[in-house]
């Protein structure tokens, strides 16, 4: 017998067990198992029926995504699933925690699923670029009908066991906890009544109820939007089409074909990747898995703006109390006011209830006192950027703060070591850098400055699970893993412009190429004043900063979206930039000022010099430690800054380009541009010499 899939019988039951941690996915020695086990029962005259159940957290989650891109072992999981479904004796699966993909698909195969309370189901291929290719897009749709196996399976959405009993995804939910106790039980039903083995693949009211409907015509309209750039999606309407246009056998012969298409494409190479990154990014290289994390169970805030709010409603979320401290009393109402518009926006759309909403205000207590501060076990602090202001916070936190509380800043560019040199213990301090909007977006990017402790930087990793965002560890440096990159972007970007670009040339390049919004469009968002302030400073400090058509644009006060005029231009109450002839004018004028002669830019150079800039950055931050690996990087660059997760992330892109062909272009920019930002990092020269990918390392 495998070691992965035992068969024993208790009773008239048959009971075949998969232990195959930790997710018990259908790697080859688990569906070489399956089917040894299946013809045991087969062979077995005292067994009468069949139970399929797992071992450990979770039923199976899915198909062995290790073994992708790798040649295909036999049997498949389609074979597997219908040796189940053809089994002459019934078959009952048992499902807890969840399952998933290959997972659910072999429990389709079974003849009939009982699931414990609170487990889920779910077709998630196309999350890693994929469509269900062991029979879900055939036999789904004839337990739901198109509407619903459409919603799951072009979203990967899960469902749970209540409304999978509703959709008649499952026969029944029992309240047991132990999938094997209700498998049991229902196989025992199944002997007392003589329920014969039911076959989805022959189940046909609900084929035949949607046939010729024009549900996938509107559904592709729908996913024109929804899924822009991706592959997958699609291709899994056509996998469902296929179960309302062909017979069962000839729809298991087209799902396969879409199936290997979407395997072949490089958005599945991207997604896998984009899978495992996500996991591996919080094992730290250097940090030992049995670091001890402090437990935090109150935060206290420093500031109420947009960013302070923003934070601390990710931990009102998760149930964490937390102080917003300002320090004027307008400020602090302002601040809990959007708070709470923003909690009550989400209520109306259904996402929250309106007595979450009350839960969640009650757990933000406003103050303008920091002695209030003094039980907390962290503290962010979220005031402008300035030095000297944050300093002085910190100064004050030494003061008033227990032994033993994480001090954070969520500064994005300043300096860590020197932050946390107005405190008498540095090894508390940490940087802890949302994104904005806070509450949204899901990367944290917590910066370890010189003297942090494990223990902190362990805890701060901790933290950003619980409040259910990926945390990312890197090094102190201006700009850190993000800003530092999308720095050098900027200014790319801004000099393709001063060379004869328009912004929304450069913008669609980058949209193109699957940003949510181009370089422009993003300054508007987040306020022209901000880059302009930085450089009056860097000016007023005498530096040498080239002068800008974008600083026009600040002191004509079109400062972004807030003011209805930046790069673009707003209608009232819209988000959407339109081109504005104003800007196209400033900036020729800014030109002729400058005795710029303008000249046509092609979409290729923009593309090169807005993203070979950041892979040379990027590759200057791995040599320098700052970020530890190629995949700390990506994940920054998908969770931060919404590259596309199809494309794996930065650093994973520049593999697919090729490293060669970058480093041979970046130097070619040093010659012909000129600038530090062009000089190659030693790193990609290396690389590019040898051969080697960024993986590689
Ligand atoms: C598919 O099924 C294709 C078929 O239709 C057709 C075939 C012909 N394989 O996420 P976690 C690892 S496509 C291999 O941290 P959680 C994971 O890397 C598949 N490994 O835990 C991690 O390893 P490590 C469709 C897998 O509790 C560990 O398990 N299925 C797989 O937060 C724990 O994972 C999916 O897409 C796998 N399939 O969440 C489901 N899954 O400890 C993908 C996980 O070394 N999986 N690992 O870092 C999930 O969504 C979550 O892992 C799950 C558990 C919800 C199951």
């Amino acid at each position: 017998m495998s070691e992965v899939v035992s068969y024993n019988r208790e009773g008239a039951v048959g009971v075949i067990t998969v232990s195959y941690p930790p997710v018990n996915a259908l790697s080859h020695a688990v569906r070489s198992g399956l089917l040894a086990a299946l013809e045991q029962g087969q062979s077995d005259d005292n067994a009468k029926a069949l139970l399929l159940v797992c071992d450990g957290r979770t039923f199976v989650a899915g198909a062995d995504i290790r073994e992708f891109g790798k040649p295909m072992q036999e049997p498949g999981l389609a074979e597997v699933v219908a040796a189940f479904e053809n089994s002459p004796k019934p078959v009952v699966a048992g499902i807890h925690g969840t399952a998933l993909g290959g997972g659910l698909e072999l429990a389709l195969g079974c003849h009939y699923r009982v699931a414990v309370e609170g487990a889920k189901v779910g077709l998630p291929e196309v999350k890693l670029g994929l469509l269900p290719g062991a029979g879900g897009t055939q036999r789904l749709p004839r337990l739901t009908g198109a509407q619903k196996a459409l919603e799951m399976i072009t979203t990967g959405d899960f469902v749970d066991a209540g409304e999978a009993l509703q959709l008649g995804v499952v026969d029944a939910v029992d309240a047991g906890n132990d999938a094997k106790v209700i498998g049991m039980k229902f196989a025992e039903k199944v002997i007392s009544e003589s329920l014969p083995p039911r076959r989805v693949r022959d189940v046909t009211e609900r084929i035949e109820a949607d046939k010729g409907s024009d549900v996938f015509s509107q559904f592709r309209a729908g996913l024109e939007k929804k899924a822009r750039g991706l592959f997958s999606p699609f291709k899994c309407v056509d996998a469902v089409e296929a179960a309302f246009n062909l017979p069962f056998d000839e729809g298991m012969k087209r799902e396969r074909e879409l199936f290997m298409e979407c395997m072949q494409s490089p958005q599945r190479a991207g997604l896998v990747h984009t899978f495992f990154a996500e996991r591996e990014v919080s094992k730290v290289p250097g940090l030992p898995k049995d670091t001890p994390v402090r437990e935090v169970n109150s935060v206290g805030i420093i500031g109420a703006g947009t960013m302070g709010g923003g934070i601390a409603m990710n931990f009102a979320n998760v149930g964490i109390p937390v102080y917003l401290l300002e320090v004027k009393q307008e400020a602090l109402d302002k601040g809990i006011a959007i708070i709470r518009r923003n909690y009550e926006n989400t209520a109306k759309k259904g996402r929250i209830t309106s007595a979450q909403v009350a839960e969640r205000m009650a757990l933000i207590k406003p103050t303008l006192a920091y002695e209030d501060f003094g039980d907390v076990d962290l503290v962010i602090e979220a005031v402008f950027e300035n030095m000297d202001v944050k300093k002085q916070i910190f100064g004050q936190l030494d003061k008033v703060c227990k032994q033993g509380a994480i001090l954070a800043s969520n500064t994005s560019t300043l300096d860590i070591d020197e932050i946390a040199s107005a405190t008498r213990r540095p090894e508390d301090v940490v940087g802890m850098h949302f994104f904005s909007p806070a509450n949204v977006m899901k990367l944290l990017e917590n910066v370890r400055g010189s003297k942090t402790s494990d223990e902190v930087k362990a805890s701060v990793m901790a933290i950003a699970k619980r409040i259910r965002k990926v945390g990312v560890l890197v090094g102190n440096c201006y700009g850190f893993v993000g800003n530092r990159m999308l720095h050098q972007r900027g200014a790319e970007a801004v000099a393709l412009v001063n060379e004869g670009a328009s912004p929304q040339q450069v913008d669609k390049v980058l949209t193109d190429l699957g940003f949510p919004m181009g370089q422009f469009a993003m300054s508007d968002l987040a306020g022209i004043d901000v880059g302009y302030r930085i450089r009056e400073e860097r000016r007023k400090a005498g530096e040498d900063v080239a002068p800008s058509w974008m600083d026009k644009l600040a002191e004509q006060g079109r400062l972004g979206q807030k003011t209805q005029a930046g790069v673009y231009k707003y209608e009232e109450g819209s988000r959407k930039p339109v081109v504005d002839p104003e800007v196209d004018e400033l900036i020729a004028e800014f030109r002729r000022e400058q005795g710029i002669q303008p000249r046509d830019i092609s979409d290729q150079e923009i593309l090169e010099r807005c993203m070979y800039v950041m892979v040379n950055e990027g590759a200057k931050i791995l040599e320098e430690g700052v970020a530890a690996r190629a995949l700390d990087i990506d994940i920054t660059w998908i969770y931060g800054y919404g590259f596309p997760a199809y494309r794996g992330g930065v650093m994973f892109w520049a593999d697919q380009v090729g490293v060669k062909t970058i480093y041979d272009t970046v130097k070619n920019f040093e010659k012909t541009l000129g600038g530090a930002q062009w000089k190659p990092s030693a790193l990609l020269e290396k690389l590019a010499g040898e051969g080697k990918k960024f993986g590689d390392l």
